[in-house]
């Protein structure tokens, strides 16, 4: 059984807790996965429809059967259909959260949010500037326009190398406001529309521009004129930050105008108090999945794991209350949940699940629900039976807070050292890995294994998300592990004293690598095509990382895959997004389970950069 949990997840902390689900008869997703096996043909291939009533239909992959769906849709149509409709989804989530955040912002300016204030004016300033306005309310009025823009452009676009804008417009992908993109998704894999699979393809990188250089980069930006632009400090990652003596409040999902909230309602005197009353020696807060991206980055709150930790985090017996937002929030929590004391809330009135207590949260009364909350954790704690408690003691110092400000601060005021460190070789290129886990590959291995890989040849590397977390556990995330990294990647790590791998957030914020990327491009006079970069993501699983990972290509930077996407039921879809897309937009995607081939890779492709950039 040992090496049964081993095959499931890398993470010791998950090992043990993996087995004390196994022995106490809890189910996990990895169970979940075993009992839907085989998993349908049909499916990962890409190859079923419903969009309508006369299917639905599939295509025989062997080309014995059906070749053709009722309305006469080929694989090729039914593939980019399905993956178009996906890049909606992803768009959609991220985008949406965008969208929360500015309509935050904007009762902020008008005075009626008033739990929040604005903690990072100068970029506020930065950002009028660049709208060219000249008051917060306009601010906010022209960015909620972004969102339904009917004729483009939308401002944050204009961030890229005027060579890749003109691509894009060219190509006709410059997008217009993300709501409108989507809804066009929508429209032209309805049946009978859009039956061209490049035209249709065309429109997915269109859509997944609206998001990283829309959406997701409002997201990222206003969050931080919001909470603060995040800036490096030490915190503390896996199962070992819940405490056995604290009243433990888990916040889960990816919005921080709910947890930011809770942050401080925790640290309240008052509730400190009320911790004490009830027997407990305080509140103990941590994060899971972007939610701990966020707050880690902005208050050093330490995180409890990645997404395949969710469970196994719940299934410690002590955790009070398990507070949700949006995305990635399994619901298996809901029944998990009812095996134990601990509280399942949600707040969005987006996301609800069976078996959770709803305490819907709104932006002004912010503060008042998440005081509500904290105390409803508090509560709970006498409830807690401490003979079902199981924390394993292990967790990581971590660092993190890496925004692009940071670094250019950290580098002394500008870019210019990276450059150097580029050009001189001890930096060979940058690797921005990204993205989920998924219990078709052991939880973090992908990840672990294509990171190391990286470092150790000198590759910067830039994460986000559930990798960053999962770095985060291996230790990678301390100035030591630049022990880990090539002689000159460990030079410029220590005397920077910074690690290897720069942890620059949660998932809409790999618009800091976007910007980033578009800085060094601009500063060197080339396209982010050109750029000794490659981007990943080892284990994803959600339809936000295919809006990612086109963003990232229609972009310029050639992204590897480690877990294979429903396309592969059509050769010509395949063929352009692995190979075709290169003419079209200067980058490509590639599919490579095994994380240090991945990385070679990545690494073939950043050397092939440099030799045409004419670096050593
Ligand atoms: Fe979700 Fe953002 Fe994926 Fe992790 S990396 S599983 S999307 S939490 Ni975004
Ligand atoms: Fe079948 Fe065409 Fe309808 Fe899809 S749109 S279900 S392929 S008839």
């Amino acid at each position: 059984m040992t090496n049964d949990v081993r095959s499931k997840s890398m993470d010791p902390a998950c090992q043990e807790m993996l087995r004390a689900c196994e022995k106490s008869g809890l189910e996990t997703a990895w169970d979940r996965l075993e009992k839907q096996q085989p998993q349908c043909g049909f499916g990962e291939l890409g190859i079923c429809c419903r969009n309508c009533n006369m299917g639905p239909c599939r295509i025989d992959p062997f080309g014995e059967g059906a070749s053709r769906g009722v309305c006469g849709a080929t694989a090729d149509i039914i593939v980019a259909r399905n993956l178009l409709r996906s890049i909606a989804a992803g768009a959609a989530a991220h985008s949406d959260h965008g969208r929360d955040v500015a309509h935050a912002f904007q009762l902020i300016v008008e005075g009626k949010a008033p739990s929040y204030c604005i903690k990072d004016p100068e970029k506020l300033d930065r950002l009028m500037k660049e709208y060219g306005l000249d008051s917060p309310a306009l601010l906010a009025a022209a960015i909620m326009n972004e969102f339904g823009k009917q004729d483009g452009p939308i401002q944050f676009t204009r961030r890229v190398p005027p060579q890749r804008l003109e691509l894009w417009k060219k190509l006709g992908i410059d997008p217009r406001g993300v709501d409108r993109e989507i809804v066009e998704c929508m429209h032209r894999t309805h049946i009978g529309v859009d039956n061209d699979y490049v035209n249709l393809i065309l429109h997915g990188l269109r859509t997944s521009i609206s998001d990283g250089w829309g959406g997701s980069m409002i997201a990222t930006e206003l969050q931080d004129v919001i909470f603060g632009t995040p800036k490096p400090l030490f915190s503390e990652a896996n199962m070992g930050v819940i405490k056995p003596d604290q009243v433990n409040l888990i916040v889960h999902g990816h919005e921080p105008l709910l947890s930011e909230m809770i942050v401080a309602a925790a640290s309240d005197p008052d509730m400190i108090e009320l911790a004490r009353n009830e027997g407990a020696k305080g509140i103990n807060l941590a994060g899971i999945c972007c939610t701990a991206n966020e707050l880690l980055m902005r208050q050093g709150v330490p995180m409890a794991g990645n997404f395949l930790s969710q469970e196994l985090i719940m299934a410690t017996g002590a955790v009070e209350a398990m507070v949700v937002d949006v995305q990635c929030i399994m619901p298996a929590l809901g029944p998990l949940a009812s095996c134990f004391h601990t509280k399942f809330i949600s707040t969005s009135p987006k996301a609800k699940f069976p078996g959770a207590t709803h305490m819907e949260f709104h932006e002004d009364t912010a503060g008042e629900t998440a005081k509500e909350i904290v105390r409803t954790a508090i509560k709970n704690f006498r409830n807690r039976d401490p003979s079902r408690v199981q924390i394993p003691d292990i967790k990581t110092r971590c660092m993190a807070g890496f925004s692009v400000e940071a670094i250019v601060s950290a580098l002394g005021g500008s870019l210019d050292p990276l450059i150097e460190a580029i050009k001189s070789g001890s930096i060979r290129g940058i690797g921005a890995v990204v993205g989920c886990n998924n219990p078709k590959i052991t939880q973090d291995f992908g990840h672990i294994g294509m990171v190391r890989e990286l470092i150790k040849n000198n590759v910067l590397v830039l994460t986000t998300g559930c990798n960053a977390q999962a770095c985060a556990k291996a230790g990678l995330l301390q100035p030591e592990a630049a022990e880990k990294a090539g002689d000159g990647l460990k030079g410029v790590c220590q005397a920077l004293g910074v690690p290897p791998v720069l942890h620059m957030g949660s998932c809409v914020d790999i618009s800091r690598i976007l910007v980033a990327a578009a800085a060094l491009a601009n500063a060197l006079g080339v396209d982010i095509s050109d750029l000794p970069a490659a981007g990943a993501a080892p284990e994803w699983m959600s339809e936000k990382a295919v809006s990612i990972g086109a963003y990232v290509v229609s972009s310029g930077v050639f992204t590897v895959l480690g877990t294979v996407p429903p396309v592969m039921g059509s050769k010509a879809v395949a063929e352009l997004l692995t190979s075709g897309a290169k003419d079209v937009v200067g980058a490509c995607f590639a599919v490579e389970p095994d994380p240090v081939k991945a990385a070679s890779l990545m690494i073939e492709h950043i050397d092939s950069q440099r030799r045409k950039l004419g670096l050593a």
